[in-house]
């Protein structure tokens, strides 16, 4: 690293989901953010191709965001959220129901997505017992889902890296849907691939072997950002809302990466017109400015808990920071500015132009698929011999070597820029990377 700043000790900070010792013999270091701009230590500006990780949905260090936590900083640094209010917390909460899909308006505040995810997932619970079916406790996820690193999570989670060390304390009663994902079907996809709704009906089978009454919910992305951008199949989340309707189910959208205008649209739900029980957000939320994330929960979930209880607390669940008043402000001044400057159907314009540009890399090498919806791209590579994720890898460092961040995970490359990127930086984004896909073996 060529460092214009001093490089700090590096020995003590254990970093998340890193290659630690890799990272720490060759560090790539950011010192500065603004608008679809990093700086890097070295001084060289990164355009920014992921929106920080999926979150910074309006470009970075917005002056409303930052003099709104700066000013709440100053003015409630912190207000205790149990049994105690402040304003802030009530307003972000009726900003956030404004974006819900109808009827979605009962608020539940946390602080990142794992916490929304383990939220929702005992709403759930607490739902059918506080109805009388408190046999319902089985919880259905997804292959290949991500829905964050606590216990619920990883045992509603797909991921098998993710699950791998800790398989013998994961919940008890758990099931999984297969995945949509199949290239044989659906490569070069543009949009939501044809082929796949059938594998909704998966859920039937899981249904009749474990009875409908021992099953509390269905855990889905809509669209599945962390394990490589896997778009659901036309007619498939349909499918799922049908066959959880039927049968008690509550239905929950993880929406931590798709909420807030990543599909051009405030919710997926909204994009796709299927409506789930209870809505999962963060990241986009707060614009990352502030750790946040929340439930949306529809109103009669809420109101059978709550009233389901004479008096006294109704669901035993929060958090220290459930409500942040930092939290809270940048929450508002963020939903403002998503409201103001139009940012969702911003995405919905610009989703033509980035879809052609990131299907330009159909035919370049070692390109297996490209697939894309709203904001977002995927670009699936041929693995090397041996060595999944090694192609990608090299491909990150060359990206960000020539000014651009990308994401990877295994060897598929994600691209899901700021909603207030240009043509001209999609057009940037997707050239830098077909040539650097010349530049690898
Ligand atoms: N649910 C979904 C759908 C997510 O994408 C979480 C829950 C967990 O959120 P927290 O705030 O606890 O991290 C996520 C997070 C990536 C990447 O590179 C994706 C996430 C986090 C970090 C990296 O794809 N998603």
């Amino acid at each position: 690293m060529n460092a214009r700043t001093k490089l700090p000790d590096l020995s003590h900070l254990w970093m998340p989901f890193t290659a630690n010792k890799q990272f720490k013999a060759d560090p790539r270091m950011l010192t500065g953010a603004k608008g679809m701009y990093y700086t890097s230590a070295d001084g060289r500006r990164i355009l920014d191709g992921t929106a920080g990780l999926w979150c910074v949905n309006a470009g970075h260090c917005r002056d409303e965001i930052a003099q709104a936590i700066a000013h709440q900083a100053a003015t409630l640094d912190y207000a205790p959220g149990f049994q105690l209010g402040h304003p802030d917390a009530f307003e972000a909460a009726s900003a956030v129901a404004s974006f819900m899909p109808e009827g979605m308006d009962r608020i539940f505040f946390t602080n990142s997505g794992s916490e929304s995810v383990d939220t929702a997932l005992k709403i759930a619970l607490a739902y059918h017992r506080a109805r009388g079916e408190g046999q319902r406790t089985r919880l259905i996820g997804r292959e290949r889902g991500y829905h964050g690193v606590g216990f619920g999570g990883i045992s509603v989670g797909g991921i098998g890296p993710n699950r791998k060390a800790f398989s013998g304390a994961l919940l008890p009663a758990i099931d999984h849907l297969p995945h949509t994902h199949d290239l044989e079907h659906n490569a070069f996809s543009r949009g939501q691939p044809a082929w796949g709704a059938h594998l909704a009906d998966e859920l039937e089978r899981i249904v009749a072997l474990h009875d409908p009454s021992t099953i509390a919910a269905v855990i889905v992305e809509p669209m599945a950002g962390s394990t490589g951008v896997l778009i659901p199949p036309k007619g498939y989340l349909e499918r799922l809302r049908e066959i959880t309707s039927r049968h008690g189910i509550l239905l929950i959208f993880d929406e931590v990466i798709t909420a807030y205008g990543r599909l051009g649209a405030a919710t997926a739900s909204d994009f796709f017109g299927v409506k789930p029980d209870l809505l999962t957000m963060a990241k986009g939320i707060s614009n990352a400015a502030i750790p946040a994330g929340a439930v949306a929960a529809r109103r009669e979930i809420h109101d059978a808990i709550v009233n389901g209880v004479q008096g006294g607390i109704e669901f035993f669940h929060g958090y220290t920071y459930s409500a942040h008043p930092m939290a809270a402000a940048a929450v508002l001044a963020t939903l403002n500015l998503y409201r103001r400057d139009r940012l969702f159907d911003r995405a919905r314009e610009l989703s033509p132009a980035f879809e052609q540009a990131a299907h330009s890399l159909q035919g370049a090498p070692h390109v297996i698929d490209v697939r894309n919806l709203g904001l977002v791209a995927g670009i699936e590579l041929q693995s090397r011999d041996g060595a999944v994720g090694a192609r990608a890898a090299e491909i990150f460092q060359k990206c960000f070597d020539r000014g651009l961040l990308v994401r990877y995970t295994g060897d598929i490359l994600a691209i899901s820029p700021p909603l207030i990127v240009e043509a001209g930086q999609i057009k940037e984004m997707f050239d830098t990377i077909g040539a650097v896909l010349k530049d690898v073996r």
